[in-house]
């Protein structure tokens, strides 16, 4: 039965390195989803059995893409569900806190979307011009709400090199009926004087407030500050790093030269080393805002709010680290 099973990680796990499923919160969602299938179908004899066919799963997932730390807080919350059930419980209820663990991940993820889209909208004033980049289902949850509150005057996309997802945010705005312009990367600042508000996602939030995003975003926050223009951040709260509460940086993802020329090219110019990371980092000096499921904090300030959020992952990654319950 592992065989069927893993198939079907395998599958998403795959999916997820080729970017056919995409976007941070999208890849926690499916990697949630695919931890769930384990549960459900699993044949497994004992809990012993079963948490092994887990962990086996969640490696494969944990493999594909290494920035977006979304999908190993999710992993860790559902994998952190089954571990306590096993103490005491059958092997049914393991795979139930499993099942329900999932749910409530996904329900979470989506509801911190709507979340977000509120807050954010909040500090859009009537007639302003946004600007974002890639496609980020937190930024477009803003942008969308902002503009059913009749607030937003025009959208500048980027197109977001190599994989265009810019095009995507410009499809989706346009289908609600925003007016959007998609641009190339490089005239971001060209049109900056005419933004009121950058707003990004994120896939990664580290402790001091800087934030892993799609490259480019960095380039981007710049120029809005030498314009002056507010530059927002929308980040669920999952998207916290604890890792880097500890100095651990959060690893570049490097995609492949092939998603920036051709073969051909590559063949033909042995010697240039084409570079491909897919995010950088943005450093709070440069960021004005964090808008997340728990609310809107400056980048500094996110801690401080998320700390007892990530207590359990923190136990998690650091065990010799007792974190000392109150009574
Ligand atoms: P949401 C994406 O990464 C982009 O960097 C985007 O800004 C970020 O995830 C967050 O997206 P990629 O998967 O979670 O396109 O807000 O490399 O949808």
């Amino acid at each position: 039965m592992w065989g069927k099973m893993i198939e079907e990680v395998l599958k998403t796990a795959e999916d997820i390195k080729t970017m056919r499923i995409r976007g941070a919160a999208r890849i926690a969602r499916s990697a949630a989803d695919a931890l769930r299938l384990v549960a459900e179908r699993s044949e497994a004899k004992n809990v012993e059995e079963f948490l092994e066919e887990l962990n086996k799963a969640a490696r494969l997932l944990l493999n594909t893409r290494p920035t977006a730390v979304s999908m190993p807080n999710a992993v860790n919350f559902i994998v952190r569900k089954a571990r306590r059930t096993a103490a005491s419980g059958s092997l049914k209820e393991v795979r139930e806190a499993v099942v329900s663990a999932a749910r409530e991940f996904i329900e979470n993820s989506l509801k911190a979307l709507e979340i977000i889209g509120e807050l954010g909208a909040k500090r859009i004033k009537k007639g302003d011009v946004i600007m974002t980049h890639c496609n980020s289902s937190a930024a477009i949850s803003i942008i969308l709400k902002a503009a059913e509150q009749g607030k937003v005057e025009e959208v500048y996309a980027t197109e977001t090199r190599p994989r265009f997802q810019g095009r995507l945010t410009a499809q989706q705005l346009a289908e609600k009926g925003v007016k959007v312009n998609l641009i190339v990367d490089s005239a971001a600042r060209y049109f900056m004087n005419e933004v009121d508000k950058v707003i990004v996602g994120a896939d990664a939030v580290a402790v001091n407030g800087a934030v892993v995003n799609k490259i480019g975003t960095s380039l981007i926050a710049l120029a809005a500050h030498e314009a002056r223009v507010r530059f927002y951040v929308a980040a669920e709260s999952y998207k916290f790093s604890p890792a880097t509460i500890y100095g651990e940086l959060i690893e570049i993802e490097e995609r492949p030269p092939q998603e920036v020329v051709d073969e051909e090219f590559l063949r033909k110019y042995p010697r240039i080393r084409v570079r491909n990371p897919a995010f950088d980092v943005t450093p709070p000096e440069y960021i004005d805002l964090i808008i997340t499921d728990k609310g809107v904090f400056p980048p500094q300030a996110l801690f401080i709010v998320l700390k007892d959020e990530f207590e359990w992952v923190i136990e998690d990654l650091y065990p010799e680290i007792k974190v000392v319950e109150e009574d």
